[in-house]
């Protein structure tokens, strides 16, 4: 029990001292669980979000929007895998992470279980929900555990584009026809408020948070994060003639930040237990996708299985080959 305690003080020390906590470190059980909760669900949250962008693919408006669309969902696909890779190094496989997110255990981000609707919903996801998760994330390259920083830094990379190209495709439809500029701050309208609540619950009523900023997994608040997001996304609206949809947002000369509008938060948690208008659609396509690639998952298993038989018995490979 002492030895506990000191191996504990020890990690904390070790944590707050700025260094790296890697695999293979002693950590506290605790520490462990947060971390496969937080960076397996965010894993499936880039996942489960390639399918609202996904739906635009085959009807983008020319060639180069298309391109652009694609790589960003490929590149989703590939923070997946990441993160994924990151949780496994924690001792908890990828299938049992897949389990719980398809039988409903894990959650992902409450975003991407709203609908898109038109191609302006491209935009508004490009630079509002990139734009987000980019807030997010420049906080997280700085996370105590080591493969959850590094898979981080080059997230964040590719996140900047995909935000630069969310905000291309807003500025083109607010510079073009009344009906386009409709479009666009029709998409903002609809997608503002789901955004500001992608940072979690305020920080009163976020029961993890304590814990998390102490062992440095967390770096800043969930309302801090909002607040920053909120401060440079209103400039941004503004330079490109949209609206942000908040009667009561207004700058606060004493405390150097916009006050903003009451958030709805019986819609966030209706929506993180499983009631938001696309839930069952994206587990279910989640699932169908997940069992047509059986077939996939059995013949990676069984080419590996040969290699490392051949490996371990090299005349035989030379026999076989
Ligand atoms: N949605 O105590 P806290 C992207 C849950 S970016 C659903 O504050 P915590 C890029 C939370 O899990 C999106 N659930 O929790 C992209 C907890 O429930 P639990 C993904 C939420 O962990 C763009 C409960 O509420 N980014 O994918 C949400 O300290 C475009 C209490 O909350 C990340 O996951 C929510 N929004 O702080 C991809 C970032 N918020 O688990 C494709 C990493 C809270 O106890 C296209 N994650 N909950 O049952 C984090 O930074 C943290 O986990 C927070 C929540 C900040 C999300």
């Amino acid at each position: 029990m002492g030895e506990t305690h000191s191996l504990e003080d020890r990690f904390q020390a070790f944590v707050e001292a700025e260094n790296k906590v890697e695999p293979k470190h002693w950590m506290p059980d605790g520490y462990r669980k947060t971390l496969v909760r937080q960076i397996s669900q965010h894993a499936h949250s880039e996942v489960v979000g390639m399918l609202p962008e996904a739906n635009w693919i085959t009807r983008a408006p020319s060639l180069r929007a298309k391109l652009i669309l694609l790589a960003k969902v490929q590149d989703e696909a590939g923070h997946g895998l990441y993160l994924y890779s990151a949780a496994e190094t924690l001792g908890t496989s990828r299938d049992q992470m897949i389990d719980d997110l398809l039988s409903g255990k894990a959650k992902y981000s409450s975003i991407f279980n709203y609908p898109t609707l038109t191609w302006a919903d491209m935009g508004a996801v490009g630079w509002l929900v990139d734009g987000a998760a980019i807030a997010n994330q420049v906080m997280l390259c700085r996370t105590s555990y080591g493969p959850y920083s590094r898979a981080m830094v080059r997230i964040c990379k590719e996140e900047s584009f995909h935000q630069r190209q969310g905000y291309e495709i807003m500025m083109t439809l607010a510079k073009g026809s009344p009906e386009q500029k409709a479009m666009a701050q029709d998409a903002l309208n609809r997608w503002w408020w789901p955004s500001v609540m992608m940072f979690g619950p305020s920080d009163d009523n976020s029961p993890n948070s304590t814990q998390s900023m102490k062992w440095r997994i967390k770096r800043k608040s969930n309302d801090e994060l909002r607040q920053e997001y909120i401060d440079k996304t209103v400039a941004q609206a503004e330079f490109i003639g949209l609206s942000i949809p908040d009667p009561e947002l207004k700058w606060n000369e004493e405390t150097g930040h916009y006050d903003f509008g009451e958030i709805d938060w019986t819609e966030f948690f209706q929506v993180i237990a499983g009631n938001g208008p696309c839930n069952s659609e994206r587990l279910a396509a989640r699932q169908k996708a997940h069992n047509e690639g059986a077939w996939v998952r059995d013949a990676a298993t069984a080419y590996a299985a040969k290699q490392s038989a051949r490996q371990s018995n090299p005349s035989k490979q030379t026999h076989a080959a």
